[in-house]
């Protein structure tokens, strides 16, 4: 694609032939865009204007919200009110799923994290928002049931990183595109065409201060890793930012895996399945790469519930693999 592309021009020609076409790509993935720049602006400001800190309210899965992550999903919802393609919207950030339009017209439903890793809100470290648009299969009064079809469902995912740029990255099927924000014109600009994630990478990604809670599976792929073997690449090398997508945008460069298993205390990790694991999975499934619940595809989960979390390592296909042969041999 030509130098200069704009996530607009993107769109108009990835949707000339796609399923779901160009018009309704814009219309679902503007307000991503929208949203990304205006939280790319208010995560820059907000030490000066006095939005750091803790809202004082916990969310619907029990952590304490950030004000960022108040201000986020205000945000997402704003961009997202005068889309009338969008029938209702799953956050983090609200107990229930939200209607949007009533319009016949509403045939998707956005899943997002309005700012994962809001821990580092306070630290100037990276944050990023995922989402993932379902199909609606009817019309009529929206149901919060009709959000929990697994992620190998989803008909766009991606993320907006908040790191050292703004880069929006996306999937709608086929290939993975990003594109960085040039903040003096206001444009996502396609800086990375076609991401193809490494088939194995030297890097993994953990909070190992948890390993002692950890399945013996994980704790011996834990061993495996940071043992030293120079014909293997090992060790490997440990990066863990606090946040996720900025996790999973490296591996998708540089090749390696993020992990977050389960532990006695939350057999089913901490990640969220619906709005989180699953539109990041998309993505790392299209570049090439893979995720996993430790135990099988992380796509093929079928959610029971909206705030529903999963076990995931996501990245290279080949460290996922092996991921789940550590497990599957305890
Ligand atoms: P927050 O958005 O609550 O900071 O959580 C971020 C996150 O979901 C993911 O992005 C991080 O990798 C992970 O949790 C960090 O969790 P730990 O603090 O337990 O390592």
């Amino acid at each position: 694609m030509a130098a200069g592309t704009t996530l607009g021009r993107h769109l108009m020609e990835e949707g000339s032939w796609r399923k779901d076409g160009a018009d309704d790509l814009r219309a679902l993935l503007e307000p991503v865009a929208l949203a990304g720049k205006i939280l790319a602006r208010e995560v820059d400001q907000a030490a000066l204007a006095g939005k750091l800190g803790l809202a004082g309210d916990q969310n619907a899965t029990g952590d304490m919200q950030k004000k960022l992550d108040v201000i986020g999903n205000e945000i997402v919802m704003d961009a997202f009110s005068g889309c009338s393609v969008v029938a209702g919207i799953a956050s983090e950030e609200l107990e229930e799923a939200v209607i949007m339009s009533t319009s016949d017209d509403a045939r998707y439903l956005l899943c997002t994290d309005p700012l994962d890793g809001s821990s580092n809100t306070d630290v100037n470290a990276p944050l990023g928002t995922i989402f993932g648009i379902l199909r609606r299969g009817r019309t009529g009064e929206l149901s919060g049931e009709e959000f929990l079809q697994k992620g190998s469902e989803l008909v766009c995912a991606g993320y907006v990183l908040y790191g050292t740029s703004t880069v929006l990255v996306y999937t709608v099927g086929a290939g993975v595109h990003g594109f960085t924000l040039d903040k003096g014109v206001g444009e996502f600009v396609l800086t990375h065409e076609d991401i193809r994630c490494p088939e194995k990478g030297a890097v993994y990604s953990a909070n190992v201060g948890r390993h002692k809670d950890w399945e013996a599976g994980v704790r011996k792929y834990l061993d495996y890793v940071t043992d030293k073997d120079k014909p293997s690449g090992r060790p490997h090398s440990l990066r863990y930012t606090g946040a996720l997508v900025a996790d999973l945008h490296r591996c998708l460069l540089d090749g390696g895996m993020y992990f977050y298993p389960g532990d006695p205390g939350s057999p089913n990790g901490k990640l969220r399945l619906l709005y989180e694991c699953a539109p990041l999975a998309c993505v790392a499934e299209q570049a090439g790469g893979a995720a996993s619940t430790g135990r099988g595809r992380l796509l093929d989960v079928v959610p029971e519930a909206i705030h529903q979390r999963t076990p995931i390592a996501i990245g290279s296909v080949e460290n996922v693999a092996l991921f789940e042969r550590f497990v599957a041999e305890e």
